[in-house]
């Protein structure tokens, strides 16, 4: 049976430290790294050899894709900020281009608010912010998902690396 790992975090605003940190923490021991945008760090800085990053709406770098695309052994992955979706208003331009891209999993970033959700088949998955945490959950989080043929479990850490219990969610496949 096929598992991945990944981790993913967004929305760092210029705090390099805990960019490098998780990056040093997980590289080798997951199977991808996600920075969902808004680093505000430039696009040729060597922290991004080994993590799959896209821009955000903060990021005046030309020098990063608005999406990617990813495919592990056992899932695609589709990854983009959202501002250009319009995930303010509503989910429905980020669901479709998920769905084009026959996504398993969609990362987001830019509301600064950890969720993980379903729409059809596909997991949408917002890491939250590692540094400006909005809404009700005012926690620095990250996430880690791990992937299995039959589940996609999402959990959400703090800066600190303390699992957060509360955001836990598993999915049926
Ligand atoms: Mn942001």
């Amino acid at each position: 049976m096929a598992t991945s790992t990944i981790v993913v975090m967004s929305d760092s605003h210029g705090d390099r430290k805990i960019v490098q940190e998780i990056k040093e923490r997980y590289q080798g021991k997951v199977d991808a790294i996600f920075h969902n945008g808004d680093s505000e760090l430039p696009s040729n800085d060597k922290i991004w050899d080994g993590i799959h990053v896209v821009r955000g709406n903060c990021d005046y770098d030309n020098g990063y894709p608005d999406t990617l695309v990813t495919h592990l052994n056992n899932a695609t992955i589709a990854q983009t900020h959202g501002h250009l979706y319009g995930i303010n208003f509503d989910w429905t331009r980020l669901e479709l281009w998920a769905q084009s891209e026959d996504a398993d999993i969609c990362l987001y970033g830019h509301l600064h608010r950890a969720s993980a959700w379903r729409n059809g088949k596909i997991i949408f998955v917002n890491p939250g912010s590692v540094l400006q945490p909005r809404g009700e959950v005012q926690e620095k989080l990250y996430a880690k998902i791990e992937i299995t043929d039959e589940t996609i479990k999402v959990e959400f850490y703090t800066r600190d690396h303390q699992l957060y219990p509360r955001l836990i969610q598993e999915f049926e496949r």
